[in-house]
């Protein structure tokens, strides 16, 4: 495809014409999501300026709060989202509860699960953070019209229409799939348009990176030890030991590791004995992604898109990258064992 006049909204719009069947609902809520990534990463990129734009959590010169960054994330996405009338219920990493549609707004067939700005401890540092969403049909009732529920939240990721990711970095990118391959597309700043810069993206069998907080060392499981000190030696199956890269904001690593081939690790620990990471606005989408790139996610012993989730906020430890090198980490699980 041509890469220079091809935006986001063009390659949808290509994609459903070989779906006639589809509604168009789905395009616009896509758009939706666009322009609720576009005004977060305009925000981001203030992010340096606090100090002079006012401080978060402080007043600014015009007299209103400063919001911090994640919070004012949020609140773009169900802004822009609930009137959209795409959706019937969403759920995100920073509200306690399912969000409802507020009732003058209509309902739709889909359901939005996301993480509006993660790795947000980064920002001060200027280090690159991202917003990671799913969508999915929802299962209550099947004509639209009505509230969705904890039902239509609490589905495993294997049932996801659609996840994606915005990497705010030194450019801002949007990376989705609809099941038919990832396409990522990188925004011009000139035009304020996402243009195609990745088409169908496949991730390397095996990588050469491992990616994981190796400070929690001492509180991993055997296996996961075992697991580490084998990739830093030479009597791994690349015969050297893998480079270690760690940025600890997850969009950022995930994606490096998509391009480049390599494992991410957010095993569980003495400290979190489920793992750190959500399975529905971090683990599943992400899963989704990296199986349509070829790649591979599991919590140590089944795929993390088969996990039926049962609390809106369930935690999973998280072993996501390259195929042969994840399924390398459950061998060693069931070889050694995951208790901490
Ligand atoms: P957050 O959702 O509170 O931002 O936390 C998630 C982040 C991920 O971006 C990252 O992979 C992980 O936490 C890093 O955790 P740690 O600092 O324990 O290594
Ligand atoms: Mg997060």
């Amino acid at each position: 495809m041509d890469r220079e006049t091809t935006n986001l909204q063009h390659f949808l719009i290509e994609k459903q014409r070989e779906h006639p069947e589809a509604t168009g609902e789905f395009t616009s809520l896509f758009a939706e999501i666009l322009l609720a990534s576009k005004i977060i990463s305009r925000e981001v990129r203030k992010a340096g300026l606090v100090e002079i734009l006012g401080l978060t959590g402080k007043i600014n010169v015009q007299g209103e709060e400063v919001k911090k960054l994640d919070e004012y994330s949020l609140q773009v996405f169900v802004r822009v989202l609930q009137r959209g009338g795409s959706l019937c219920v969403m759920a995100s990493e920073e509200t306690e509860d399912i969000i409802r549609i507020p009732d003058k707004y209509p309902k739709g067939k889909y359901v939005l699960v996301f993480d509006p700005l993660d790795g947000s401890s980064n920002i001060e540092a200027n280090v690159s953070i991202g917003t990671i969403f799913g969508i999915y049909k929802r299962r209550s009732e099947d004509e639209c019209g009505h509230d969705g529920n904890y039902e239509d939240v609490l589905q495993p990721a294997k049932n996801l229409v659609a996840a994606g990711y915005v990497i705010y970095g030194s450019s801002t990118m949007f990376v989705y799939t609809t099941g038919q391959g990832v396409h990522g597309f990188t925004m011009d700043p000139s035009v304020g348009e996402f243009l195609l810069s990745h088409e169908n993206i496949q991730t390397p069998k095996r990588g050469k990176i491992y990616s994981v907080n190796e400070g929690n060392y001492n509180s991993w499981s055997e296996g996961i030890r075992k697991y580490i000190d084998y990739i830093k030696s030479d009597k791994n199956k690349n015969g050297k030991p893998y480079k270690s890269r760690y940025i600890g904001s997850l969009v950022a690593d995930f994606h490096r590791n998509l391009l480049y081939g390599g494992i991410f690790l957010y095993p569980r620990d003495k400290k979190a004995k489920n793992g750190k990471l959500r399975l529905l606005y971090e683990a599943g989408p992400l899963a989704m992604i990296v199986q349509q790139a070829g790649g591979y996610a599991s919590n140590g012993v089944k795929n993390i898109l088969d996990i039926e989730p049962t609390e809106i906020h369930q935690r999973t430890p998280l072993f996501i990258g390259s195929k042969e090198d994840v399924l390398e980490v459950e061998e060693f699980i069931k070889k050694y064992g995951d208790e901490v």
